[in-house]
């Protein structure tokens, strides 16, 4: 019997340590979870850090298909960012591996330890960019507004493509 997915995408971002390597790695690491399937994954691109003075980051989108509800992907996450040596040190501070979960589905929720959308995710070049490569149509559901729509009302010249 098959259970019915759903789509998620989320957001990753590096700035310690070899972030190329670590995006890479952190793709595979979610190919290889038992309940997601890797749908697609973006460019990566260097932007400027937003936050405290660190270095650029490397941060890229990807498209899950996921067989688990939100709350049980959100622990994925943060499961792999721990084993990629994340330490929560500074708020906005640099940090290894950032997982962050923009939507799924066409799904609203507000919990205290999770909000879908992303609320960040409408002011930042650094998610809707990569975003809007592999899913421009995808209507965020609290403004009805498509990922390409949203990215209009962005600067994104501190966004600069890297590679595939
Ligand atoms: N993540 C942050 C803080 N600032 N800046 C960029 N450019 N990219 C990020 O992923 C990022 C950031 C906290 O998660
Ligand atoms: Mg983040
Ligand atoms: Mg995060």
């Amino acid at each position: 019997m098959s259970k019915k997915l759903a789509r998620s995408a989320i957001a990753l971002g590096s700035n310690m340590g070899d972030p190329h390597k670590i995006l890479a790695a952190s793709l595979e690491t979610l190919t290889q979870t038992p309940g997601i399937i890797l749908e697609a994954k973006s460019s990566y691109y260097r932007t400027k850090a937003i936050g405290p003075p660190q270095p650029d980051y490397l941060n890229a989108c990807a498209i899950l298909q996921v067989e688990m509800p939100p709350q049980t992907l959100l622990a994925t996450l943060l499961t792999i960012e721990q084993n990629f040596g994340r330490v929560r040190r500074e708020y906005w501070g640099p940090r290894t591996l950032d997982l962050d979960l923009l939507l799924y589905d066409d799904l609203i929720l507000n919990e205290p330890n999770l909000q879908i959308p992303h609320p960040g995710m409408y002011q930042r070049a650094f998610v809707l960019v990569p975003l809007a490569e592999i899913a421009p149509d995808w209507r965020e559901p609290l403004s009805g507004q498509t990922i390409e729509n949203l990215l209009q009302n962005v600067d994104r010249s501190d966004v600069h493509l890297v590679s595939d």
